[in-house]
């Protein structure tokens, strides 16, 4: 049987992913506006924990910046209409640029208005909001889940968020600055528990040194990656384009590791282990598997990234 693309997204079938993120963002989307907004402030705070602003590839907010502003300056009234504007995806200039935004810059976007909410600046959640009893349902789900689990539910939220025309070349997207890889002498060197392939040790090592050149050289030229919940993105110029607005600053800590026996010149190899986004830096680690399918030339063919379960699946390395 040939390995095709679909057949390579089922090695390691027995890997259980976190299924509460798309179902709780799925009942999240549902909301009201106020709901929703009201919801992430709740879950926000709660979560009590203080993102780190200098984070790599946040620092291009020059262009969210004129919008912040703007909000800034509105009345009480004005500033909560946009926020539900953004929320309910209206067709408005401001949800138009923001969700022209790359994903680091709504977050800051987010960040930002979330400060000034606190310091009385930007109209806050009024006091004493009552969630309806949907809303409330949502939260508790949140409060279920680990960490890892939580912040993947906030950024889906906010990545959701705005007024894409989908008008192909009308609105460009803002790209992140391109940052240069670390310097080859600061570089850390993972080990992995199971695992002496070259080919998955230069992957994390050049993922954790932001050399998404050198990463993406390691695929197949028609070699795909599949992050959590999405579906595969194929080509190298694709990944690329992918790893240099989602992957800057990304901490890949990966523990353990199986490399099963080559079929048809194909090694399936399954590695677990956290990964730190820079947003949260150490306080925050997601339980992460890699499901790799090598060609017979040792080039990625196919990885997936899985947001997993729970902590038990970290040790779960079974073929089936
Ligand atoms: O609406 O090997 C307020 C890949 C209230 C690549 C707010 C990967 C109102 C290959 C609170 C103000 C990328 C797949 C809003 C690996 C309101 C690879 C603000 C995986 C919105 C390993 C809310 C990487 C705010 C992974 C400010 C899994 C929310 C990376 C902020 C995951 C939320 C990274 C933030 C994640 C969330 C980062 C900053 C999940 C950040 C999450």
């Amino acid at each position: 049987m040939a390995i095709t693309l679909e057949s390579a997204r089922s090695i390691f079938p027995s890997t259980l992913v976190a299924d509460i993120v798309p179902a709780t963002t799925e009942s999240f989307n549902q909301l009201s506006a106020e709901d929703q907004l009201a919801l992430i402030w709740f879950a926000y705070t709660e979560m009590g924990r203080s993102i780190t602003v200098a984070a790599p590839g946040a620092a291009n907010m020059i262009l969210a910046q004129g919008i912040l502003e703007q909000i800034k300056q509105m009345p009480p009234e004005a500033q909560t209409q946009v926020m539900c504007d953004l929320a309910n995806r209206t067709d408005t200039p401001i949800c138009r640029s923001y969700a022209s935004f790359t994903m680091n810059i709504k977050l800051g976007f987010w960040y930002q208005l979330g400060e000034w909410m606190a310091q009385g600046l930007v109209a806050p959640i009024p006091p004493g909001y009552q969630l309806s009893s949907d809303a409330n349902a949502v939260l508790e789900a949140i409060r279920k889940a680990d960490p890892g689990q939580q912040i993947t539910i906030l950024r889906n939220t906010v990545v959701n968020m705005g007024f894409d025309p989908n008008a192909p070349g009308s609105y460009k997207r803002v790209e992140d600055p391109v940052v240069a890889p670390t310097e080859m002498a600061s570089r850390t060197k993972v080990m992995i528990d199971g695992i002496t392939n070259a080919t998955v040790l230069s992957y994390i090592n050049n993922m954790n040194a932001n050399d998404f050149e050198a990463a993406i050289a390691l695929f197949n030229p028609e070699g795909a990656l599949q992050p959590p919940f999405e579906r595969p993105i194929v080509g190298r110029s694709a990944i690329l384009a992918y790893m240099r607005e989602q992957c800057q600053g990304l901490k890949m800590i990966p523990e353990r590791g199986v490399a099963e026996p080559a079929e048809e010149g194909y090694t399936p190899i399954k590695v677990t282990g956290k990964v730190q986004s820079p947003w949260f830096g150490a306080s925050v680690g997601m339980n992460i598997a890699w499901r790799f399918l090598l060609d017979p030339q040792g080039k990625i063919f196919f990885v997936a990234v899985d947001l997993l379960a729970s902590t038990k699946e970290l040790l779960n390395l079974v073929r089936r």
